[in-house]
C-alpha cells in the first residue's frame, strides 16, 4: 500500500465516522448553492454529486418552448432524502415539496404546476417531468432533508441526468 492510497484510507475512514467534518460535501460543483450560482447540464449528460444538509445543489437546463424536461435521480450511497424544487423562468416555482424530516413520508408537493409529474421513492429513484411551457432556463434545487435526531449532517450521493423530450 502506498503513502497516498493509505493516507486516502485514513481520510475516507475519518469521513465515515464524523460526517460533519466536511468531507462529504465535496463534489466537482460546488459552488452551487443557489440559482444564480446554478451548475449548467447537457441533456443526457450524467451528473454525479452530493448534496448535503444546509448546502443544496441547483442545477440548470435550457429548454424550447413545447418540451418536457426529464430529470431522473438515482441514489449512489448515504441518506436518501431529497427534497426537490423546480424553478421556470422569470422565477417561476413549478414544483415545491412541503419541507420537512426524512422520516415524514409522504412528501407532499406544496406548489405543483400543471402538468408536472414526479414519481419514485427513497431507494429506488426519482423523476420529475416538466413541461416548458415557454423557452428559457429550468432550475432543479436539491436539499437534503434533517433527521429528526441526527447529531452530525447528513448528505445524499446521486446522479443526475436530464433529458429534453
Ligand atoms: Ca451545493
Amino acid at each position: 500500500m502506498t503513502k497516498t492510497i493509505r493516507a486516502a484510507a485514513i481520510i475516507a475512514g475519518f469521513c465515515l465516522l464524523l460526517p460533519s467534518a466536511g468531507c462529504r460535501y465535496n463534489d466537482a460543483f460546488e459552488p452551487n448553492d443557489t440559482y444564480e450560482t446554478a451548475t449548467p447540464v447537457m441533456a443526457g449528460v450524467e451528473i454525479l454529486a452530493t448534496v448535503g444538509q444546509d448546502n443544496p445543489d441547483v442545477f440548470s437546463i435550457e429548454a424550447p418552448a413545447g418540451k418536457t424536461i426529464i430529470f431522473k435521480l438515482s441514489h449512489r450511497g448515504h441518506e436518501d432524502c431529497p427534497e426537490f424544487t423546480v424553478q421556470g423562468p422569470n422565477e417561476t416555482t413549478l414544483y415545491q415539496e412541503q419541507h420537512g424530516f426524512c422520516g415524514d413520508p409522504p412528501w407532499m408537493a406544496e406548489t405543483q404546476a400543471k402538468g408536472v409529474l414526479v414519481s419514485g421513492k427513497r431507494g429506488s429513484g426519482y423523476e420529475l417531468r416538466i413541461p416548458a411551457g415557454e423557452a428559457g432556463k429550468y432550475y432543479l434545487r436539491i436539499q437534503e432533508r434533517k433527521q429528526a435526531d441526527n447529531l452530525f449532517s447528513y448528505s445524499w450521493d446521486y446522479s443526475l441526468t436530464a433529458l429534453i423530450e
